[in-house]
């Protein structure tokens, strides 16, 4: 098939899930052309498969706002005429949904019918999407999808509770290359991060609010008393200058390394003990997949949709938002306990075969073909 995809080019989970997409989609014969306004991060190199059409916004002085949506959607149009796309795949609902309503409509005046497959992947639906300045758009375009996705059954739920949807929403999870994440670690990366021995812990994130940065900084400040432990901050966002000044405040900025956007997340996960996703809400929660992937316990919040992946008591452990002495005791309970640990290193590794991207992909595969057919 010919296949466009069209999401966020950035570090953000629904923008990784996109680009590793469409790169299995390539690897399986497909023709995937991404359409985006930036190279997707996780996109480098050559692949035979993959075409990347770049979204140009053309900066006029007469506008205050550029016009991306429209721009998007012409690119779209573009691509599905010269390149025979047969389906679109838009990753986030905001503005990409609508974009490639407008995209179907005007390919339909010029006699081409292509299905338009939507993907909610959370914040769409839940921060953003619920914003009554965008909420009537929102749902129409869901709505005029031929097909739509969420990434839980979480999100599948809050979808319908929050949108009057009229059309089936099938829940297809995200996915986790098995083979990239289960790496072993590299001794001398772990010895100078740990020298000490210490337990290592890591949050992977791209510090908003909703990631609960604060939380993080505080749990590992009450496990770091009772257990020699070193704390990897991954990402950047806007919260990460007040982190950084709470580390100095707390006295910890010989335990916690901010070491920024990371392509390689998988070798500092292969270092890791712990991760630590202490999210306000998760639809999925995609950091603690791979981290569950590459046999790292988690420890995460019971919001959203981390219910269906973090199975407390076996692949780590779940606890309330905000329960940042209740994290902080059963997190050094863990690391302080050497057979617990190594027990649920296996089991989240094992439970994270059950989203290996040999399995899900399949899931849009199918979908695809139904979309196409009709
Ligand atoms: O978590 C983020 O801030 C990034 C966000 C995004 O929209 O790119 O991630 C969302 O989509 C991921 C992929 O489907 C999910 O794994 C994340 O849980 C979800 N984030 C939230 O719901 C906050």
């Amino acid at each position: 098939m010919n296949i466009g995809i069209v999401c966020y080019p950035t570090f953000g989970g629904s923008g990784v899930m996109a680009t590793e997409l469409g790169k299995a989609l390539a690897e399986k014969g497909h023709m995937v052309h991404f359409i985006t306004y930036q190279q997707p991060v996780r996109l480098s190199g050559f692949y035979t498969n993959i075409f990347y059409h770049e979204v140009r916004i053309p900066h006029y002085p007469l506008f205050d706002y550029p016009p991306y949506e429209t721009t998007l959607a012409s690119t779209m149009v573009d691509v599905a005429l010269n390149h025979q796309l047969d389906l679109l795949h838009v990753h986030y609902a905001i503005p990409h949904a609508s974009a490639a309503y407008m995209a179907k409509q005007i390919l339909r005046k010029k006699g081409k019918n292509i299905p338009v497959i939507t993907t909610l992947h959370g914040t769409d639906i839940t921060l953003v999407g619920k914003d009554k300045t965008f909420e009537p758009v929102v749902t129409f375009s869901i709505n005029e999808s031929d097909a739509i996705t969420a990434v839980s059954n979480h999100l599948q739920k809050e979808t319908f509770k929050y949108f009057n949807i009229e059309k089936e929403i099938h829940v297809i999870y995200n996915f986790v290359d098995i083979q990239r994440f289960n790496k072993k670690p590299l001794e001398a990366f772990r010895k100078a991060i740990a020298p000490n021995d210490e337990k290592i812990i890591t949050h992977a994130s791209n510090f908003r609010k909703v990631k609960r940065i604060k939380d993080v900084i505080d749990v590992f400040h009450l496990i770091q008393q009772k257990i020699p432990a070193k704390l990897l901050m991954v990402g950047d966002g806007p919260d990460r200058p007040e982190a950084e000044e709470q580390c100095r405040l707390l006295g910890l900025m010989e335990s916690v390394r901010f070491l920024g956007k990371q392509q390689e997340i998988e070798e500092i996960l292969a270092i890791s003990d712990l991760f630590l996703l202490p999210s306000e809400y998760e639809s999925f929660g995609l950091s603690a997949l791979e981290a569950m992937a590459s046999g790292v316990p988690v420890l995460s919040t019971n919001a959203g949709g981390l219910t269906e992946i973090n199975r407390d008591g076996i692949t780590g452990y779940l606890a309330n938002v905000g329960d940042v002495n209740g994290m902080a005791k059963i997190g050094s309970e863990l690391l302080g306990n050497k057979s617990l640990l190594l027990q649920m290193k296996t089991a989240a590794a094992e439970h994270a075969l059950q989203f290996d991207i040999e399995k899900i992909v399949p899931e849009y595969e199918a979908l695809y073909r139904q979309c196409v057919a009709k």
